[in-house]
Parts: structure tokens; sequence; C-alpha cells
């Protein structure tokens, strides 16, 4: 069944929105997005190079399928109203080298990864530039190479990183307000990444050790017996860096009811090891132990989190060299 949204052409006012990153959130916001109103920007190297452009199936959030077909950006005939980067953390800098210069100064850039760490590498790389870091709960997957689901329904907060960013969030935030997503405009924006990144830290490592369902940490011994002291390391970090964490008994209510209500989910990291890619932890948990250091703190359970994660990853890699998956 063809999506409403999908039969009227809709003509940008200003540019469409150019989406850097084809995983499962950047095919999420181009099916939901009205048709005509996006493109995909190429890779640089990549199978997609000659393609006219790329077509997968979307399942909706009741379970409706349809086709999707996004055409791919030509930067020598075409200039983006915005741009939305949905790449993982670890890939975000190289492919904004790769792609900022075609893109006109004064057009906004939304970051949309996951921890953090490579947001502010991209705003102290692009101070000029106006870069916005979006935090979401939308949920999404591909079960397979050819098919994204909407898995989850969540919110979406925008908001500036540099100061040329300020005067265009509420412009972005109409703009992906088309999407039929919930979105907010959101002033405090590193204290919301900060809140996800209490989540994911706490969830996510344990998740990729275990090779578990989100809920199945619960009962974990590893998980009940380093909890606590996780969030001890987490509070004391976030106080130096000048932000009010809540109580570690809170922080860690927070991430046992998030790990209950998505129980039956595989994490993202979870889903990297088994695909054999590069997780995020660098960005996670390795960013908690790289704020520690700067302040002279310890974290040892977020190193020892980092470091099993690396090697879960690094035995993974041995066993299956030739995972197929997503970008
Ligand atoms: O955001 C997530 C992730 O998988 O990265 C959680 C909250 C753990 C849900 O799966």
């Amino acid at each position: 069944m063809a999506d409403a949204r999908h039969q009227a052409q809709s003509a940008p006012g200003n540019g469409r929105i150019a989406i850097l990153g084809a995983g499962s959130l950047g095919r999420l916001w181009a099916a939901l997005l009205p048709a005509g109103t996006t493109t995909f920007i190429p890779r640089q190297y990549g199978s997609e190079k000659n393609d006219p452009g790329l077509t997968y199936r979307f399942q909706d959030r009741h379970g409706y399928e349809y086709p999707i077909s996004v055409p791919l950006l030509d930067w020598s005939t075409e200039s983006p109203g915005a741009v939305i980067v949905t790449t993982k953390a670890g890939d975000t800098l190289g492919a904004l080298e790769a792609n900022l210069p075609n893109l006109k100064p004064s057009v906004p850039v939304v970051l949309f990864q996951n921890g953090m760490g490579s947001q502010q590498a991209v705003a102290e790389r692009w101070p000029d530039r106006p870069i916005m870091a979006a935090s979401t709960t939308e949920g999404a997957n591909r079960p397979d190479a050819r098919t994204t689901v909407h898995a989850g329904e969540g919110e979406t907060w925008i908001g500036a990183l540099t100061a040329s960013a300020s005067p265009l969030v509420a412009g972005v935030v109409a703009q992906l307000n088309a999407s039929g997503l919930v979105i907010h405009e959101e002033p405090g924006i590193l204290k919301r990444l900060w809140g996800k990144l209490i989540i994911n830290a706490g969830i996510n490592p344990y998740t990729a050790i275990l090779d578990c369902a989100n809920g199945d940490i619960l009962d974990a011994p590893l998980f009940r017996n380093t909890v606590g002291a996780l969030c001890l390391e987490l509070v004391s970090v976030m106080h130096h860096e000048g932000l009010s964490p809540p109580s570690p008994e809170e922080m860690q209510a927070q991430i046992e009811a998030v790990a209950r209500k998505t129980a039956k989910n595989t994490s993202s990291m979870c889903s990297d090891v088994h695909r054999g890619k590069p997780t995020e932890i660098d960005y996670i948990n390795g960013y908690i132990v790289s704020r520690a250091r700067a302040h002279n703190l310890p974290a040892p359970v977020n190193q020892m989190l980092t470091e099993r994660v690396k090697l879960r990853t690094a035995t993974q890699q041995e066993t299956k060299p030739d995972t197929p998956g997503a970008t």
C-alpha cells in the first residue's frame, strides 16, 4: 500500500533535504518526509556511485509496507536546503570532510549520531557553519538489506551547537515536521544528549558483551554487580562537566526502565557486533573514560566495558570476516 504522503510531490521552497548516511535512520527520514523533498548524498567510492537513486521497501508503524525511491544528490546541479547526517559516529567527520566543501556555508547541518564526541568534533572543525545536533528515540532497523522497518515511535529534539545555527533551528524543525514525526526545538541539546548517553552507556555495552536483548541484562550478574558503580562514575564525570546529573539511584532506575521498556530489542551495539561492524563504544563508554581522564577521575567500570566490547568486536571479526551489511 502506498503512503498518501508519497503520492503528492511537494516542492520544497529552499532546496531539498540531503541525507548523509543510508543506514536505518537515514532511510526512515527519507521514507517519511514527503516524496520529492529528499535526496541521499552518494558515498565517494561506493557501489551507489553511478546509481540513479536508492530503492528499498519501508514498513511503517502500522505494518504497511511500500516501496521508497530516493534520488542521489548531484552536487554539480543541486544545492540542498539542509543536510541531515545519519552516519555512524566514527564515520561522521570523514564523511563531512568529503562533502562539506560542496555545501554552501549558510546551509544547516543536523547531526544525528549516537553517543558524544563526534558532534563536538564537527562543531570544532566548522565553528562558522550552522551545525545542529539531534537526539532521537525513534527506532528503525533493517531486517534485511532491502527492507527498513519503523520499529518504535519516539520523539526527536534538535538544538544548535554553533552560534550561527541558533536562528535556523525553528526552520529545520518545521521542515522535518513534514515527516509526521514528533520533533521539538531543544535549547538544552547537550543536556539532552547526555541523557541519552547515560541510557546507552548503561545498556549497550552489556548487551554486546552478554550477546543478549536489552531486557536480558537486568538479571545478569555482570550488570547487577557493576551498574551501581557505573552510575557513580557517570554522575561524577557529569558534575565535573558542569552538568546537573540525577542521583546515582535515579540514573540506575532510568537505565533499568529503558531496558525493561525495550526488553525485546537488540541494541545497536549488539547488532554491530553481530554484523562484524565497528561499534560506537568510543563515543559512549569510551567517551566517559576520556572525559574522566580529562578531570583526573577514575572510571574503571566504563574502562572495563569499553575493553570488553572491543574484545568482542575483534573476536567476532576474526570469526566472521565477510559479514554483509548496511551502511
Ligand atoms: O538506543 C538504544 C540503542 O540500541 O542504541 C537503546 C536505548 C539501547 C535501545 O535499544
